[in-house]
């Protein structure tokens, strides 16, 4: 595709300002003229060849063109008779090089980037109109019917004409018959009217699609009170301010084009998400905010880049008011559909407008995207993340997995609540699930081997970080090896309770026999612990049964002090009673002894206190030890038991989750 722009004109009507150059070379901001702009943005749009028809002060524009250096191919025709002839014989003499499909334009004319854009996009020939503006008295109007341009000219005042100014995208075969019109004229010497009279007599044999920019700038310059509306309006275009927000941490094909989209309609000003709102919905990001906010701020043309710290958009539109947010129209749906109405309804309240562009899925992006969960997915990676989750967010949530089915509804599950979305920071791998799944007591029967096959099986099919319920950690010369075999599959923290013997169950209490381990030997097995870990990001949490034993609370923070003195990285405090208050009371007591030493609770038994309750109280770790399992024997039984009592399955299909569905839950390769 060709530019042709038609500058032969003189230009009489801007008095002294066309006094030394022609007009397309009259200053429109104090960075450019007409020309310049017309040049830059028809060489944004991707078209690098311009003819250029030239008549008065024709080397003052063929210098100027060459001091502007935009590496285009341009071709300056001249029209010797630009006195006396129109742009008609113009074009003309310009024949040879017009073998293609054109934008044609006067060299007056002023358009926002955008509707050069569209017209281009647009998939036939078409010339701009607006439904918008008032008929103008002098200039060009179009007669439209069926949406297509039927004449043009300067006469038409009837009510089905248009605003219309000569800016044309014409594809080749439209093109060469008008352009085989406008030969004819010329040659039968008829040279002084308008291109447009040729076209008029073709009576619709080109399909000139009238195209409605409405309010959006394109104007010609005759007058310098012209001038002076068009540069007050581009001034406006230029401080119009554009928001997107983003949560990558991957900057593809696919979002460069957005962002040169939304460049296009103002200043572009990047909302980079928090770590905190990015882990709520999506995965863990690879790159912490610091970085992904580098990264923006390094991409050409964004002008400001801010935080945006929740999914939600309502704080940073309220205090930046962009006259316009652009995002991909894959919001329509899902997750995102309740933040998108809310922005839709912040942008209202001052009138900013919501640009949608269709969201292309991209193989490559979701290549890009599975990788890079495979690659959070990597023991180093996942080990350390634990301890990631909770310096961005002070407190990690954990629920329980026992399968690799289990793993991908912890992974999975994400709820979207009050313009934000929820899911579980990592997984609890819980020795009491693990041994109940294989239809054994929660005695650390099951050994170490079958559960590193029950964590095996999990991490395969998912990426968040896992806590390892490793019952008492037994002997301390076996410990020291289960620590570095749990380092080596990427688990981040192992939890051992201070119990010796045959354990039991917490949740049995004082009702079954248990025995507390000494303080010494307890603290010995942690410190072997540390002292065989080789990574840096491995967790030991110290898990205190005193309260669960009915040993008393001074017991309880005694052991925490030393745990923590033997090298714990974490304390669990537990307790099997339905009312809070000691759980409270002990973490109370540990934070006025140690500020950041991370506490866990497993609430099964007080489970009243909300998270946030739990981190307002100085809570790290919140743990649902038992709950899948918990709901889906019930479930199991009832199914199993409605197939007996009907001699069939009918009666129990209403309560199985359909086929196409549990299908779903298991991601193809
Ligand atoms: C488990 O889930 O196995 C636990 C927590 O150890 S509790 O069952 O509450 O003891
Ligand atoms: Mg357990």
């Amino acid at each position: 595709m060709k530019a042709l722009i038609l500058n032969s004109g003189l230009g009489h009507r801007m008095g002294v300002l066309t006094s030394e150059h022609p007009k397309c070379m009259t200053e429109i901001s104090s960075r450019e003229t007409i020309l310049s702009r017309q040049l830059n943005l028809l060489k944004r749009n991707g078209i690098t060849e311009v003819i250029i028809t030239t008549g008065y002060f024709d080397q003052v524009l063929i210098q100027y063109c060459e001091s502007l250096d935009l590496g285009l191919d341009i071709k300056f025709v001249n029209n010797p008779l630009y006195d006396s002839t129109n742009y008609i014989y113009s074009i003309y003499c310009a024949r040879e090089l017009l073998d293609d499909d054109i934008i044609l334009m006067h060299g007056d004319l002023v358009f926002e980037e955008s509707v050069l854009e569209d017209m281009i996009n647009y998939s036939g020939s078409c010339m701009k109109v607006s439904s918008t503006l008032p008929l103008p008295e002098k200039d060009f109007k179009a007669v439209v019917s069926g949406g297509f341009v039927r004449k043009v000219g300067v006469e038409y005042m009837q009510s089905d004409a248009m605003e219309a100014q000569a800016l044309y995208k014409l594809l080749k075969p439209d093109w060469r018959i008008w352009l085989d019109k406008i030969a004819a004229y010329c040659e039968s010497n008829d040279r002084k009217c308008y291109a447009e009279k040729a076209l008029n007599e073709l009576d619709g044999e080109c399909n000139i699609y009238a195209y409605d920019v409405k309010d959006r700038l394109c104007s010609e310059i005759d007058t310098p009170e012209d001038l002076a509306v068009v540069a007050a309006k581009l001034s406006e275009i230029e401080n119009r301010t554009v928001y997107m927000c983003f949560s990558t941490d991957m900057i593809h094909s696919g979002h460069i084009a957005i962002i040169h989209k939304a460049q296009k309609l103002g200043k572009l000003i990047v909302g980079v998400l928090s770590d905190e709102a990015i882990i709520s919905y999506k995965r863990f990001p690879l790159m912490p905010f610091e970085e992904r906010k580098a990264m923006f701020e390094n991409i050409k043309g964004i002008s400001r880049v801010v935080e945006q710290k929740t999914l939600s958009y309502k704080e940073n539109l309220e205090s930046i008011k962009p006259d316009y947010v652009v995002h991909g129209d894959d919001w329509l749906h899902g997750i995102q559909k309740s933040i998108r109405d809310e922005v839709i309804a912040t942008l209202a309240t001052y009138g900013g407008k919501l640009i949608e562009y269709p969201y292309s899925k991209n193989d490559k992006i979701d290549e890009m995207e599975k990788r890079t969960r495979l690659e959070l997915s990597t023991p180093d990676i996942r080990r350390g993340r634990l301890k990631k989750v909770l310096e961005m967010k002070g407190l990690a949530t954990a629920m329980e997995a026992h399968s690799g089915l289990t793993g991908l509804i912890v992974e999975n599950t994400v709820v979207e609540q009050d313009g934000g979305a929820r899911q579980f920071d990592a997984m609890w791998i819980s020795s009491l699930c693990d041994s109940t799944a294989k239809g054994k007591p929660d005695i650390e029967l099951v050994d170490m081997t079958s559960r590193f096959r029950t964590i095996d099986d999990i991490c395969e099919v998912t990426s968040k970080p896992i806590i390892f319920d490793g019952d008492t950690g037994g002997l301390t010369e076996h410990f020291v090896y289960t620590v570095r075999s749990l380092e080596r599959m990427g688990v981040s923290m192992v939890i051992i309770e201070d119990k010796t013997g045959l354990k039991k169950n917490s949740l049995f209490g004082t009702e079954v026999a248990q025995t507390q381990e000494s303080i010494e030997n307890f603290s010995a097995k942690i410190a072997a612990g540390k002292k065989a870990q080789r990574t840096k990001d491995f967790m030991i949490c110290a898990r205190i049964e005193s309260l669960i034993l009915e040993q008393g609370m001074e017991d309880a923070i005694a052991r925490a002090k030393a745990f923590t003195e033997a090298g714990a990285d974490a304390i669990m405090i537990h307790s099997r009673k339905k009312d809070p208050s000691e759980i409270l009371e002990f973490v109370r007591l540990y934070r006025e002894w140690n500020a950041t030493t991370p506490i866990v609770v497993v609430p099964t038994s007080f489970n009243t206190v909300t998270e946030e309750e739990f981190k307002a109280a100085g809570v790290n770790i919140v743990i649902y030890a038992n709950q899948l399992t918990r709901s889906g024997f019930p479930a199991m039984q009832n199914a199993a038991r409605l197939i007996l009592e009907n001699h069939r399955a009918k009666e129990c299909d209403d309560i199985c989750m359909p086929f196409k569905e549990i299908i779903r839950l298991i991601p193809e390769e």
